[in-house]
């Protein structure tokens, strides 16, 4: 019976310590999620396992606790209850300690909030999307540089974006709520019709990736995908080109 609690313990310790450790030494965030690409997705990263780290802790300590006093405290006919008024002292630490935990990453995760969702830098190029049943629309600007205008291109269900270049999404929907995710972005923003939603990113890393719908978005939402080319400007501007003599 021990010797299973320990390992038990022991493999719940091994699956929460090594993500902790892989964040720690820099071997990369690929233990539990797929590569991030883009200039913020270390940051989130690192809150991630931050956050991992303290809860299973916490959540590895409360089990041991709950076991020791489940064998400790077993019923036994030779002893007899007391009554207890409590520890003043036990419930101002595991009052005080969890709290300074918690304003500690409040402060810590508003940093990362604010790079992420505040003020975006200049973008280098604006990308429109709009969610509908069940497929991504992506809108360019044209020769004019300005989206909205006759000469925009559009594409379905294909995003081709240009590495080392600031992205601005505008993202909306034509009918219900999609989210528009791309995992290795670590970003995820719902398409809501009616209203239009800012993303940025700035990818670092090439190679072909999917656009999921992360919203339940109706019976065919499983197959509303898109897919996500981040290639070298060159290599963008002629699939731009080709794109546009498609029109
Ligand atoms: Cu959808």
């Amino acid at each position: 019976m021990q010797r299973a609690v320990i390992g038990v313990a022991s493999a719940i310790t091994a699956a929460l310590v090594q993500p902790a450790a892989a964040w720690a030494f820099g071997s990369g965030a690929k233990v539990w999620l797929p590569e991030g690409i883009t200039t913020t997705s270390p940051v989130i990263d690192r809150l991630f396992y931050i956050v991992l780290t303290l809860t299973g802790v916490v959540f590895v300590l409360v089990q041991l606790t709950l076991v020791v006093f489940l064998v400790r405290y077993r019923r036994d006919p030779q002893r007899r209850a007391t009554y207890t008024h409590g520890n003043t002292l036990a419930e101002v630490v595991w009052t005080a300690i969890p709290a300074a935990i918690l304003v500690a990453l409040a402060f810590y995760s508003q940093g990362v909030w604010s790079l992420i969702r505040g003020t975006p830098p200049p973008p280098d190029l604006q990308v429109e999307i709009t969610g509908e049943q069940f497929a991504w629309n992506f809108r360019y600007a044209g020769a004019d540089g300005q989206l909205k205008t006759d000469d925009d291109i559009l594409t379905i269900n294909q995003l081709h974006l240009p590495v080392d270049k600031t992205v601005l999404f505008h993202i909306s929907s034509k009918d219900v709520i999609h989210s528009f995710f791309v995992p290795q972005f670590r970003m995820k923003q719902d398409a809501v019709p009616g209203l239009i939603s800012r993303m940025w990113v700035h990818p670092v890393r090439m190679g072909s990736f999917d656009v999921a719908c992360a919203e339940l978005c109706g019976l065919g939402h499983y197959r509303m995908k898109g897919f996500l080319v981040i290639e070298p400007e060159d290599a963008y501007q002629t699939w731009l080109g080709e794109m546009l003599a498609e029109q």
